[in-house]
């Protein structure tokens, strides 16, 4: 389906959490989102851009993004024609990394296309392997541990098929203990956002206890090498987030066994073309992903659903009901789960939630008509 993008529009969105959100890095309350908006002759295609108001979980924050979609990315694809979307990513300007400025477009841009085309999103980047994708939740650290044992029952109830806690240091080995005690049998994995070094390889061996799942980004950001001993000191499985921005990466860890498991995240790999070729590389490979979550509004999260039906995302992701974040999203109807701890994909055109279009006036905190170059 070719299209020609006559303007890109931002919005820039600020929405409270229903509870603070806390990770290794630090205490998330309030999302400062932007929402980019592709038009080509009068239909509108809605992408999420997915980084923190901070540069904490990776180098990029909400106003960074602002100003690189603004002076860079924008100006270099409004008045051009693009074959498909898949067109997109490879045509974008030189700027080296900015993948969740870039990923915010690029998926903008699908959503466009499959608008264009009258169907929904998970028809277009050819998923749809699966109606119903299976949830589980990211829980942050918490105050307590008896709080967050109360979390982890009451999403449990909610049918959730898995649990995932943040770790640290000082918030890890103890409380998988206390998890355990309380559901020895749930599916049950940490994440710890880049917490740990080399240097702490028998201190996590003590979560080889535990019958993780997996443990989710023990070391740096930027590191794949250092985890592949790690990986051979473990029996718990290592799940890269952080780290694999790329299907090259991702290519690199399984070479050097630094995992046995990939979070695919649409924002952190630069959108829907390069999270297709990760899928595809572990599928061949024979290694399972997942898709992560960054605490999306519904347009990122109806994106999630739809690259989550993808046919190698078969384990439960870190997507979730939209009222787990917000007193209101910015789709209406809402993202829920079935009470068997799924999410069903929709058939309307596009990422299939209608927008909320009075709502995300009243969130709205700035708006901005990109030039062309
Ligand atoms: O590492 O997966 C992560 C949230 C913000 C930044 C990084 C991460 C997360 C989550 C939450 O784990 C996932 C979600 O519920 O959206
Ligand atoms: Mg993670």
């Amino acid at each position: 389906m070719e299209f020609t993008i006559n303007a890109v529009r931002l919005h820039l969105i600020s929405m409270p959490l229903v509870h603070f959100f806390e990770t290794s890095f630090g205490r998330t309350y309030t999302r400062d989102m932007i929402l980019v908006e592709v038009e080509s002759s009068g239909v509108s295609g809605w992408g999420e851009v997915t980084c923190g108001e901070h540069p904490f979980y990776n180098e990029e924050w909400t106003e960074g993004a602002w100003l690189l979609l603004r002076d860079y990315i924008a100006p270099a694809v409004i008045g051009r024609s693009f074959a498909s979307p898949a067109a997109v990513a490879d045509r974008l300007p030189k700027v080296r990394g900015h993948n969740m400025a870039k990923g915010g477009l690029e998926a903008a841009c699908w959503d466009l296309a499959a608008r264009l085309e009258g169907e929904p999103l998970w028809k277009t980047i050819g998923a749809g392997a699966r109606r119903e994708i299976p949830c589980g939740v990211s829980i942050g650290i918490q105050d307590s541990i008896p709080q967050l044992l109360e979390k982890i029952r009451r999403e449990l109830e909610a049918g959730y098929q898995r649990i995932k806690v943040k770790i640290k240091p000082g918030w890890d080995v103890n409380v998988m203990r206390e998890i355990r005690r309380e559901f020895p049998d749930i599916l049950l994995m940490g994440d710890a956002n880049s917490a740990y070094t080399l240097a702490d390889i028998d201190h996590l061996r003590q979560l080889d206890e535990f019958n993780l799942m997996m443990l989710e980004q023990p070391l740096a950001h930027d590191e794949i090498i250092d985890h592949a001993p790690l990986q051979a000191a473990l029996k718990t499985p290592i799940c890269l987030d952080e780290c694999i921005r790329s299907a090259h990466h991702a290519e690199q860890a399984l070479r050097l066994d630094a995992g046995r498991i990939i979070n695919i995240k649409l924002g952190r790999v630069g959108g829907f073309s390069e999270a297709k070729r990760i899928h595809d590389l572990c599928q061949q490979r024979g290694i399972p992903v997942w898709c992560g979550g960054m605490l999306e509004a519904g347009i990122g999260r109806a994106h999630n659903i739809a690259l989550a039906s993808l046919p190698n995302f078969t384990l439960p992701g870190d997507v979730s009901a939209s009222r787990r974040y917000w007193k209101r999203d910015i789709i209406d109807p809402w993202v829920e789960t079935t009470p068997r701890g799924t999410i069903e994909l929709r058939d309307e055109p596009g990422f299939g939630y209608p927008l909320d279009h009075e709502f995300l006036k009243t969130v709205r905190v700035r708006e901005q008509d990109c030039a062309a170059r």
